[in-house]
């Protein structure tokens, strides 16, 4: 190995002051050598990938340069592993079903400083590093925000040096491929693994073995005590592949370990032989399904026996990874909340509330309240969502037909559970049925959300208005009952990715007037505040963004053969297709704009020209995302071939919405758009990278918006829409949609546009179950909020007619969002949840 690979770094203390826990981070040492990077990268390409520079593929060369970039971090990360099992730090395990990673290349690159010497070195060579980052496919582990606030996450604890590992599912398919026939969506296998993953480490023999099916059985053990026994009735192995996670600029490296998994036996040679084929492999191929694909549902669970396979698979597996190989020897169980905090990812790993139980009863011989003490201290859960459809339940049959021995022990939580709530509050049926772990309606079923909260030392929501709501309404049996375990963090997102990377241009004016600190230490941003008063900046920033569209032009341009004018207000709603997010309340928007200019009766010079993005995957059964998301390619259509709005309207969906994209669409754009009914959407973290990449919101007061709003106040953020009590009130007094479509007409003639069949062909047919919707069964009261998302909207055309102080509007976003960097939700995390301090 070439010498910059080990060359130790000196710690330098950064300028923050000691009490901050960036402060100490240390640095790398200084950038390694162009001559060096260039000897490793032909090194890899003629000795681990087999191929001359000159005969070698694209691909190869980037497989090249990210095993290079590899071997720059490997002895950090090497060292680092070392020195915590040495040091035995109390780590966080970062239990989820899904990380939403992106590319890797570009931001490994960052973190360990090789970005300039790569490029140099790869020009040397006659490569182009542009040409590479452009091939690498992202792993799309996740369905949306919770996976992708996973990754942030991770990236903010290496960045902050504190001992972590995130646990997870390596699938062998991520979130599908999307793409539209005829304005449809049709789903396509992710792949992504085809072209070979070098960012992963396979540890074959490190496999451990989890069990699933059987029975159990009761014995009276050497000490009289009466024990259950599992008796499992098949196994998986779990096969662990390790993931780098460079901290940015620290030289620390953390660990993702993701669990693939792998057969016991490959075939029965005995029936391969007899000529049964496919019977030979049919348990291999059964036991193998259970990575095989990432559940494309992002709200409503379905209650799929291979789901909670997933999820006990992953979780038995990390369990039993930490206290055997992370936790070291010798420790005494009762330790183990001094060692561990076990962070559970919403409902999805809470099964490993019981599995912990059952290791430290049935494996480690612990008597059960010892067992349940520490238990209790070793978890703690976070809470994505407040619609009750999405809040998980297993039915009883099911759990204990996969996990006999773990529904016996959720059975004896729930029994302890509920002779404390009767010894609090007497014998209360009511209530004592509202807050069983066991539901007995419609079928007898175990509710994951209050084992969750049972279990864990705290419980928490992801932004203020979603941690509220949480206890008043979904749990506050609980909060009453557990005073002081419920508690808000409100959610952030990489700067290092979603700034730095994504724009480096904005970057870049921001390091000319703040100096670098900003990356690590985001409240600096602050800083900027002066600046939206000085127009030479101003024009700057405005340049930025000139520049950002253009570079967004060419990206949809080769990608999807759409054209991004410089001289539009780009307006982007992208997320995932949900009824709650009120895709349709912006459909009813560029329709209205669209039937007013092209009836004649609004000038086309009235409105500012407008491009409208979306981007948003729909669950494949989820058949009414479906067909709002024809609706908007038809819409679409139709608007952007007629001549009456050419060059004012122009709508684009490119398809396949992912990470990649998010990174070209986001710096691009002027106005975001967060419009969910208030009370619905728990956080949004798209809301917080638009506004620190100087976009405007346009926004109902919910989830995180209410904090941006705070923040940026209200002369920078267009706020429409009712608030969440006088949602309740009018659900209470009964919602008539039928009354919005009568008394507006605006309104009127945006819905009978649709029914007209005037973006079908004329077939009435085909968005008929739309406007029925929209006007007798919608929850989410899309028409209740037109009339004020429309004046929202006023505001925002005349807005942006003053181009200037538009400018110093998204300037002024940018400096007061740093509170939505998600070093700052690990701070929070860390100081009233982990206490899992810095270790450097
Ligand atoms: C539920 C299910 C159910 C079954 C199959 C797969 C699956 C996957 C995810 C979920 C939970 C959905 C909850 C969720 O993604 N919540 C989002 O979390 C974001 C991060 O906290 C937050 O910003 C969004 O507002 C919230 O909708």
């Amino acid at each position: 190995m070439p010498e910059e690979a080990t060359a130790s770094a000196a710690p330098i203390v950064h300028a923050l002051g000691a009490t901050h826990p960036l402060a100490l981070a240390p640095v790398t040492a200084p950038p390694a050598s162009v001559d060096g990077f260039v000897r490793e990268f032909l090194h890899n390409l003629n000795f681990e990938l087999g191929v001359s520079l000159s005969a070698s593929s694209v691909n190869d060369r980037y497989l090249a340069l990210a095993q290079t970039v590899r071997d720059y971090l490997m002895a950090r990360w090497l060292d680092d592993q070392r020195r915590l099992s040495e040091i035995k730090p109390k780590t966080v395990c970062y239990l989820s079903a899904e990380y939403l990673l992106g590319r890797q290349l570009d931001n490994n690159l960052l973190a360990a400083r090789l970005t300039d010497v790569a490029t140099e070195a790869l020009a040397a060579c006659g490569v182009s590093l542009e040409e590479l980052r452009e091939i690498e496919v992202e792993p799309g582990l996740g369905n949306g925000g919770l996976g992708r606030l996973a990754a942030c996450f991770i990236d903010s604890l290496a960045t902050m040096s504190v001992p972590s590992i995130g646990y997870g599912i390596r699938y062998e398919y991520g979130i599908f491929r999307q793409t539209f026939v005829d304005g449809q969506q049709v789903e396509q296998p992710d792949s992504w693994l085809r072209l070979g993953s070098p960012w992963e480490f396979p540890h074959p023999e490190a496999a451990q073995t989890i069990s699933f099916g059987g029975h159990t059985e009761k014995y009276v053990d050497d000490d009289g005590v009466e024990r259950s026994r599992w008796i499992p009735g098949w196994n998986v192995l779990a096969v662990p592949y390790n993931y780098m996670v460079p901290g940015y600029h620290n030289g620390r490296v953390n660990t993702l370990r993701l669990w693939r998994a792998v057969a016991t036996s490959s075939f029965d040679l005995r029936v391969f032989n007899s000529g049964d084929y496919e019977e030979a492999v049919r348990a291999q191929t059964y036991a193998e399904n259970i990575s095989k694909v990432l559940y494309p549902e992002d709200s409503t669970p379905q209650g799929k026996e291979l789901r909670l396979q997933q999820q006990y698979f992953f979780v038995a597996a990390s369990i039993s990874d930490f206290l055997e190989n992370v936790l070291g020897d010798g420790v005494e169980l009762e330790k183990l909340p001094s060692r561990v905090i076990f962070q559970l990812n919403d409902t999805h790993p809470v099964i490993a509330v019981p599995e912990l139980m059952r290791v430290l009863l049935d494996e480690r011989r612990l008597d059960w309240d010892d067992a349940w003490a520490i238990t209790q201290q070793c978890f703690a859960y976070t809470c994505h969502t407040l619609l009750p459809e999405a809040l998980e339940v297993w039915s009883v049959d099911l759990l204990g037909r996969l996990l006999p021995r773990h529904l016996e022990i959720i059975y004896r939580i729930n029994e302890e559970f509920l002779e404390a709530v009767r010894e609090r509050f007497g014998d209360d049926e009511m209530r004592i049925r509202n807050m069983s772990i066991i539901g007995e309606h419609p079928y007898r079923s175990v509710r994951m959300a209050y084992l969750a909260t049972v279990a864990g030392a705290k419980v928490n929501g992801v932004a203020e208005l979603h941690s509220q709501l949480l206890r008043d309404k979904v749990l506050p049996d609980f909060d009453e009952f557990y005073p002081g375990k419920f508690t808000n963090v409100t959610n952030g997102v990489t700067p290092r990715r979603f700034i730095r990377l994504a724009n480096p241009d904005l970057a870049s004016l921001i390091t000319e007037a703040l100096g670098a600190g900003w990356t690590i230490d985001l409240e600096r941003l602050r800083g900027l505040e002066a600046y939206a008063e000085d127009p030479e900046f101003r024009a700057k920033f405005a340049a930025v963004k000139a520049s950002n569209k253009r570079r967004l032009s060419d990206v949809l341009h080769v990608r999807d053969g759409f054209d991004v004018s410089e001289d539009h207000m780009l307006d982007v709603m992208v997320k995932r297709l949900h009824e709650y997010k009120r895709q349709m309340l912006k459909v009813l928007h560029i329709v209205t704009e669209y039937e007013g200019i092209a009836s004649g009766r609004v000038a086309a010079s009235a409105v500012q020209p407008r491009t409208f993005v979306f981007g948003a995957k729909a669950a494949p059964g989820y058949i009414m995302a479906k067909r709002i998301i024809h609706l908007i390619n038809a819409v679409g259509k139709v608007v952007n071939e007629d001549p009456r709005v050419e060059g004012r309207l122009k709508v684009l969906f490119p398809p396949n919405y992912n990470v990649t994209l998010a990174e070209r669409l986001i710096p691009a754009a002027d106005l975001s758009e967060q419009i969910s009914l208030a009370g619905k959407e728990a956080s949004g973290t798209g809301n917080m990278k638009f506004a620190l990449n100087g976009a405007l919101t346009v926004g109902t007061d919910d989830g995180a918006n209410v904090e941006i709003r705070q923040l940026v106040g209200d002369d920078n953020f267009f706020l429409f829409g009712m608030t969440e009590p006088e949602v309740e009130a009018l659900w209470a007094k009964g919602y008539r949609p039928a009354d919005f479509y009568q008394q507006d007409d605006d309104l009127r003639r945006a819905i009978d546009l649709i029914a007209s069949g005037a973006f079908s062909d004329g077939d009435r047919s085909v968005f008929e179950p739309i406007v029925s919707n929209l006007l007798y069964d919608d929850r989410f009261m899309v028409l209740a909020d037109y009339s004020s998302y429309i004046a929202a909207q006023a505001q925002v055309d005349a807005a942006y007619a003053d181009q200037d102080a538009w400018t110093r509007s998204a300037i002024l976003n940018i400096a007061r969002c740093g509170f939505f960097s998600s070093d700052r939700s690990m701070r929070d995390y860390i100081d009233r949840i982990w206490h899992t301090p810095p270790v450097l």
